[in-house]
């Protein structure tokens, strides 16, 4: 998988890119994470990015000209079967869950384009922006951040990315529950024994406590993943 990512802060992603899953990934071919800077579509000589917003207001918007000649140049262009699936990361996109993680992984390109100030102007994101994509409802100071997520997201799922193969399984045979509490050596720490049947050998009691408090702490913490609410909850 082809991932490409625009933004103004190109350094911030090299930490991320270099780090054991990803790194390795990225080295063995299986994902082929570009990062560029917008700045390289500019034209003018101080190489800007925003201007000041048409109608007034506060803070600055990013300018439609060199977002768009960076994603046709990365992208392809529209109508391409082998067109990249472009998506803007932006408060007012659709909120980036685990089953859109799962599609995204089948792509075999995509380009995430990064925004800062006060948003991009609407004809770059009506002429070359798919779809645009929200992490969450909180407020934060630009696209990077939400794109790193997605990154990640997108690809630990992509086959031979995920370090440990076997926790793929695990959490498709849990999907859609909170795992339960996790233990590592010393079987007593501070006076806190680890849970006897974890120390058991019995696998199948093992699996089944791991469900049972799998269960249990999803229906705690998190019933809304459980389904819609039924008479007795709580
Ligand atoms: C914030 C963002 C996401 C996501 C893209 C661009 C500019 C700053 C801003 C903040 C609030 C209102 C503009 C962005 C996000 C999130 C994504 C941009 N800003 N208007 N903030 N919080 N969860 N995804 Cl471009």
């Amino acid at each position: 998988m082809r991932i490409d990512v625009v933004t103004i802060f190109p350094g911030l992603f090299e930490g991320f890119r270099t780090n054991a899953l990803l790194g390795a990934a990225c080295r063995d071919g299986r994902i082929d994470l570009r990062i560029h800077d917008l700045r390289d579509w500019t034209t003018d000589r101080h190489r800007t990015v925003d201007d000041t917003p048409y109608g007034g207001g506060p803070g600055m918007v990013m300018r439609p000209e060199p977002l768009v000649d960076a994603i046709e140049a990365l992208a392809g262009a529209k109508g391409d079967t082998r067109k990249a699936r472009v998506l803007l990361l932006s408060p007012q996109g659709r909120r980036f869950e685990q089953e859109r993680a799962q599609e995204l992984a089948r792509e075999a390109h995509l380009v995430l384009v990064c925004g800062r100030y006060e948003g991009v102007d609407q004809r770059a994101i009506e002429g070359a922006v798919d779809e645009e994509v929200s992490i969450g409802d909180y407020v934060l100071a630009g696209g990077e951040l939400p794109a790193l997520v997605v990154i990640e997201a997108v690809t630990r799922l992509v086959p031979g990315v995920m370090g440990n193969p076997a926790s793929a399984d695990t959490e498709s045979f849990q999907a859609g529950l909170l795992e339960g509490p996790h233990y590592t050596r010393p079987a007593v720490f501070r006076g806190v024994e680890v849970p006897a049947v974890l120390r058991s050998g019995d696998h199948q009691a093992i699996a089944r406590w791991r469900a049972e408090q799998a269960r249990t702490t999803t229906r705690q913490r998190r019933p809304d993943l459980l389904g819609p609410r039924r008479e007795g909850d709580e």
